[in-house]
């Protein structure tokens, strides 16, 4: 009977310690009634030829009540954007934590959770540096269903495509970061759902 019972605290002292192995926070959930537009909660949009669809979806989702569904025609010489945030022109898009209360030296990876369609097309993950840099990861879809995807702070590019006028330019990844974005690449057509975008501990 003893050893029954160590081996279930082993057991159990395991799982914990898988648990915490890696220690996160939840920067967005995506629990907003969605809407685009000046006083949208989702800075979205299309040009070029390009269109897309962002709603909330209640069906599928990751965690929460809800995820955020991206209906997309991404063709060639378009682009688009879906984007949460600090400092964008949708006034009501920011997280529900202020990046300025992030201790962004105890963290080493942004994540989320990509709904993907196997479309094997690519995705880019943005994100916007303290110095208005935009900072590129891409991901492939290339499965089905809910996948985690961790972005190493490390292994994001300097975006040499665009940057925006204000841009510090000095590729030097300097948080706090304030805004996040996804944009499907071209060419592709497809729906996607994102969702629990977190920070994970070093
Ligand atoms: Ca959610
Ligand atoms: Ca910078």
């Amino acid at each position: 009977m003893k050893k029954v019972i160590f081996f279930a605290a082993v057991l159990f002292l395991s799982a914990a310690g898988i648990c915490s192995a890696e220690e996160t926070l939840l920067l967005d959930d995506f629990e907003v009634t969605v809407s685009g537009g000046a006083e949208g909660t989702v800075d979205f949009g299309a040009g070029n030829g390009s269109a897309i669809k962002v709603i909330g979806a209640t069906d599928v989702k990751n965690s929460g009540k809800q995820s955020l569904k991206v209906d997309y025609d991404a063709v060639a010489g378009g682009y688009m954007f879906i984007a949460r945030g600090s400092g964008l022109d949708a006034k009501n898009a920011a997280w529900p934590v202020k990046p300025s209360d992030i201790k962004w030296e105890e963290y080493s990876a942004i994540s989320f959770y990509l709904y993907g369609s196997d479309s094997k097309k690519m995705i880019a993950f943005d994100i916007k540096d303290n110095g208005a840099e935009i900072w590129r990861f891409l991901v492939e879809d290339n499965f089905k269903g809910w996948k985690k995807v961790v972005c190493s702070f490390d292994k994001f590019m300097v975006r040499d495509d665009w940057q925006p006028q204000d841009a510090d330019n000095n590729l030097n990844l300097d948080f706090p970061i304030k805004i996040f974005q996804f944009e499907p690449l071209p060419e592709s057509k497809g729906t996607l759902y994102f969702d629990t975008v977190e920070l994970i501990k070093k």
